[in-house]
């Protein structure tokens, strides 16, 4: 099977689809989208979003619906909890990740001044609490790394990526989590992608 991933190195989405398909042992090439202004993307997809891959000339977009369509090609390791609820509650949680979370996040990117960097901040502290929470007391939501880890991480990541942020030390359970996460994941520095 001929495996391509339009990739951007820099995206959360691709980061998130990246963790899934190495922890799944699925080979693939890189198809770098920034080196030619997406157009070989646009020509495969009729569209500019990443992550697309191009599976045996199969064209899927979307990190939730890759993951899902690997997670049926590949069941191991799973992504998901094995208890349905569970798997339904990490399924909420990667799209809490994917939309309220990408949302905060992004915030600062469109920050045109300090009354919106401002207000980011307030709004990311709120998610950084609730988080500060969820992880207090154990590695990973469900026990084991899921989706729902990988989600919530390559939001949190883009933050030292791409935006050149740190979240504030006070949040220890989140720093322990992302330290998990990059050791998991292969990551050595906080600003390196896996
Ligand atoms: N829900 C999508 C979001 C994908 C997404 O927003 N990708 C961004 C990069 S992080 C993109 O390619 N944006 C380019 C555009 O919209 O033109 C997913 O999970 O894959």
């Amino acid at each position: 099977m001929a495996n391509r991933l339009f990739n951007s190195k820099t995206s959360m989405f691709c980061e998130k689809l990246r963790v899934v398909l190495t922890m799944k042992g699925v080979s693939y090439d890189v198809v770098d989208v920034r080196a030619d202004n997406r157009e070989s993307l646009i020509a495969f997809s009729n569209q500019r979003k990443v992550p697309t891959m191009d599976i045996d000339g199969q064209c899927i977009q979307d990190s939730t619906i890759l993951a899902k369509y690997w997670e049926e090609k590949v069941p191991e390791p799973t992504i998901y909890p094995d208890n349905p609820s569970d798997k339904g509650l990490c399924l909420m949680l990667e799209d809490w990740a994917d939309e309220d979370l990408n949302g905060t996040v992004m915030a600062f990117r469109r920050a045109q001044n300090d009354d919106d960097v401002k207000k980011a901040e307030e709004g990311l502290a709120v998610h950084l609490e609730n988080l500060d929470l969820l992880y207090s007391g154990r590695d990973f939501i469900f026990g084991r790394m899921t989706l729902a880890d990988i989600s919530i991480y390559a939001q949190l990541h883009y933050l030292y990526t791409s935006l050149d942020r740190e979240i504030d030390a006070k949040y220890t359970h989140v720093h322990a989590f992302l330290e998990r996460m990059m050791k998991a994941t292969g990551v050595s520095s906080i600003k390196d992608v896996a």
